[in-house]
């Protein structure tokens, strides 16, 4: 028979020589009282009329036996219920022992999961504890952003202010611009599994490390637990509010819907150090893994065209789409050679603003005067022409979009302009916490 949570915890109870047990149930102790259920064999479930009573009739059953008084209530206003008793019995060193669910656990992944190939061990344990997945921008496509339980990180802003225990596999779980945990330690219960235990330490505060592959502690951990019902968290209306304050990110939510629309579920979208790009992170559905490439905290300006050039070289029958601003391009743009050379499969599409575009918007954010932002950039056209590739003008999402799709009969090398003006920034939404310096 399944051992529950529930089970688990009445059974360690009475392997501690705990015969009482004062309390008050409701659904967040279900399988704990279905527990002590099992076990009333051993163990005396005593029901008070109010939580208060509760921790008092513990601390008068420690004070007077010497034993452990115990006493098990929800979580919020239960709790707050019986903290006169236990604040008593914590002045008197009386020994008590709260018990209070932990109702409401939340994964957080980023790219180790995604480098031990880890997502069906994943997305089973997901399912089985009936888990959120908030997957940080290395760790997106970890589970498919089409599975019910797959959040991105704005909508994780929501999970974690509910979480009170977060499991975190394969992330450094870091703010490494700001030297900060991913989110502030408070009093959750920080789970983290990793293969390297440097992630373990401050900033952040692990409460659980497990120095591990993710791949084997997540079939392990699948292996030891039981299923768990869905929590009653509104995931519809949380998603909905993220959908809101995503809204107003345009242009460039309607560049990131072409994209997607163009590229196929297995296609690679190589990111970049673009505006389109940074929202990309955010608004840009991944549904396999490896099919998201970026350079994270890195910011590695100009990577993403060489970077597609390999994923391209790895597979010729793949869709791969580098974008890039008209700035970064300019650091590989002499590698259309190599694309026309070994006719790699890869679509190029070029964001050009004329400008080091999110440079110049931080400028007059910050200064209200820009300077050394403007681009002197070559004909496009006849950059490609030089090269002997394929070019063509996108007049807008849709006609990015069809000729993203006209690319599945039509391999080899291409390039695609794109021509863009000043957008607005989407940083404040990027974050797991919102950066102190984020403005609209
Ligand atoms: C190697 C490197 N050099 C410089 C920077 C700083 N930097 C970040 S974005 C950027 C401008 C990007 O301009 P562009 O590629 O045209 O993109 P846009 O913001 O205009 O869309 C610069 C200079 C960086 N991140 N990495
Ligand atoms: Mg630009």
């Amino acid at each position: 028979m399944e051992q529950t949570g529930g089970d688990a915890l009445a059974r360690q109870l009475a392997l501690e020589g705990v015969t009482d047990v004062f309390g008050v149930p409701g659904v967040q102790l279900d399988w704990a009282v279905d527990g002590l259920r099992k076990m009333q064999d051993r163990i005396r479930y005593l029901v008070t009329r109010h939580e208060q009573a509760t921790s008092y009739m513990a601390d008068g059953y420690a004070r007077s036996t010497n034993g452990i008084g115990v006493c098990m209530v929800v979580p919020g206003p239960g709790l707050l219920n019986a903290m006169a008793g236990l604040a008593t019995a914590y002045a008197c060193n009386s020994r008590v022992l709260c018990i209070c669910a932990c109702s409401f656990p939340v994964l957080y992944v980023g790219g180790g999961v995604i480098a031990s190939s880890a997502s069906l061990e994943l997305q089973a344990l997901a399912e089985k504890l009936q888990m959120p997945v908030v997957m940080g921008e290395n760790g997106k496509g970890a589970v498919s952003d089409r599975h019910p339980l797959a959040f991105n990180t704005l909508e994780g802003r929501d999970l974690f202010s509910l979480a009170d225990v977060v499991l975190v596999v394969g992330s450094r779980f870091v703010e490494t611009a700001m030297g900060k945990p991913a989110w502030p330690p408070d009093d959750k219960t920080y789970i983290f599994i990793n293969l390297d235990e440097d992630v373990f330490g401050a900033p952040r505060r692990a409460d659980i490390a497990i120095k591990a592959d993710c791949r084997l502690a997540l079939a392990a951990l699948d292996a030891a637990c039981s299923k768990r019902r869905p929590s009653n968290v509104d995931f519809g209306k949380l998603r909905a509010s993220a959908r809101e304050q995503m809204l107003g990110i345009e242009p460039q939510g309607a560049w990131v819907r072409a994209l997607r629309a163009g590229i196929p579920d297995d296609g690679v979208l190589v990111n970049e150090l673009t505006q389109v790009g940074y929202f990309a992170r955010l608004a840009y559905p991944v549904y396999q893994p490896r099919t998201f490439l970026t350079p994270v905290y890195q910011g590695t300006l100009g990577y993403g065209f060489p970077t597609a050039l390999g994923v391209a070289a790895a597979d010729p029958k793949r869709m791969v789409v580098s974008i890039n601003g008209d700035g970064g391009f300019g650091w590989g743009l002499q590698e259309l050679s190599t694309a026309r050379k070994y006719d790699l499969n890869v679509t190029i599409v070029v964001f050009n603003d004329g400008h080091f575009g999110n440079v110049r918007k931080m400028q007059q954010d910050q200064f209200g005067k820009e300077f050394g932002v403007q681009l002197c950039n070559p004909r496009y056209d006849r950059l490609a022409a030089a090269f002997e590739i394929p070019y063509s003008l996108a007049e807008g999402p849709a006609d990015l979009e069809r000729l993203l799709v006209e690319r599945a009969s039509n391999p080899g090398p291409i390039l695609i302009e794109v021509k863009v003006g000043p957008m607005p920034s989407p940083w404040h939404l990027l974050r797991l916490v919102p950066p102190p310096f984020a403005k609209r």
